[in-house]
């Protein structure tokens, strides 16, 4: 197996997505089992689907919160966690994942950019109430509403045709400047994600485009796999403690 030397000459950018998760016990969205199969997307992760049906969204998010709550992270997230102590400032965690897992980890430099299972906001967008930690496993038939203002309260999640964070996307265009023009090498690594869901899947053209170096882990070929210059099959908890050097 190639492996990915973690020098002092090195900046690193990851992103992960639900396949990292997955030998803890989390569900991927795509393929067998995976939580699409048997939940149509654009019902319970879009804002339309919230509108229509908030009852089936909050049942569909409270269900991920129990499910998620009772695992634990696995070795796929503790290697990020030791390269991040290696490199300090010269490493940036980029997670499509809303469980939390990197953070239980120990990972630090992290930006959840598909936002928090465990965070809950106001869904009107005027109410001045800023997204609250919120670990309720709401019954079914249930619907929170916010203090403040009385509508309804939402999963702290970037659904379909949101736009992300604009913070956390500056967070990581910079740390890829600072990383373009250091004069070391800038790698980017994508791993446990199926490169079909944007502005994630783009990362690594942007990434080329800085002259930087590309590596994909995946358990099956990505729909981006093509792009990358170095791929490694496997399972992440598996692939990653070996990789890096
Ligand atoms: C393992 C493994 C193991 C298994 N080890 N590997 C450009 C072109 C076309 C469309 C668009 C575009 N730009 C934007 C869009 C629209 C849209 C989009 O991308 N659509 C695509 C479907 C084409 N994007 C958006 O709407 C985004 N917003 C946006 O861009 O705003 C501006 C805009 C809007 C509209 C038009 C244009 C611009 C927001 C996207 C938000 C995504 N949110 C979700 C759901 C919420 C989170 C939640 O409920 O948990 O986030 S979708 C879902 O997919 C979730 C994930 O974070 C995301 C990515 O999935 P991921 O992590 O890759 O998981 P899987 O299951 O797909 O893959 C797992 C992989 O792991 C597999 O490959 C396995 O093989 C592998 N694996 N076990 C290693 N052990």
């Amino acid at each position: 197996m190639e492996t990915l030397l973690l020098d002092s000459n090195t900046w690193l950018l990851v992103l992960t997505g639900a396949g990292v998760s997955a030998e803890s016990g989390v569900p991927t969205f795509r393929g067998m089992n995976g939580l699409w199969e048997d939940q149509p997307v654009e019902q319970v992760a879009s804002p339309e689907g919230f509108a229509k049906d908030p009852l089936r969204v909050w049942r569909f998010y409270s269900q991920r919160r129990a499910g998620a709550a009772g695992v634990s992270p696995n070795p796929g997230h503790d290697a990020l966690v030791s390269w991040e102590r290696h490199l300090g400032d010269r490493f940036l965690l980029a997670t499509q994942n809303v469980d939390g897992l990197h953070s239980r980890a120990g990972s630090q430099r992290v930006v959840e950019m598909h936002g928090n299972l465990f965070k809950t906001r106001c869904s009107n967008d005027e109410c001045q109430r800023a997204p609250f930690e919120d670990t309720t496993v709401y019954a079914a038939g249930t619907v929170p509403g916010c203090k403040d203002c009385g509508s309804l309260l939402r999963p702290h999640i970037v659904w379909f045709g949101e736009y992300l964070d604009p913070a956390d996307l500056e967070r990581i265009q910079n740390f890829s400047l600072r990383a373009a023009s250091s004069g070391g090498r800038f790698v980017f690594l994508a791993a446990g994600t199926s490169g079909a869901v944007y502005p994630a899947a783009g990362m690594v053209d942007q990434v080329r485009g800085a002259g930087g170096e590309t590596w994909l882990v995946n358990l099956d070929p990505a729909e981006n796999s093509r792009r990358f210059e170095h791929s490694v099959q496997g399972k992440s908890g598996e692939v990653l403690p070996k990789l890096g050097r």
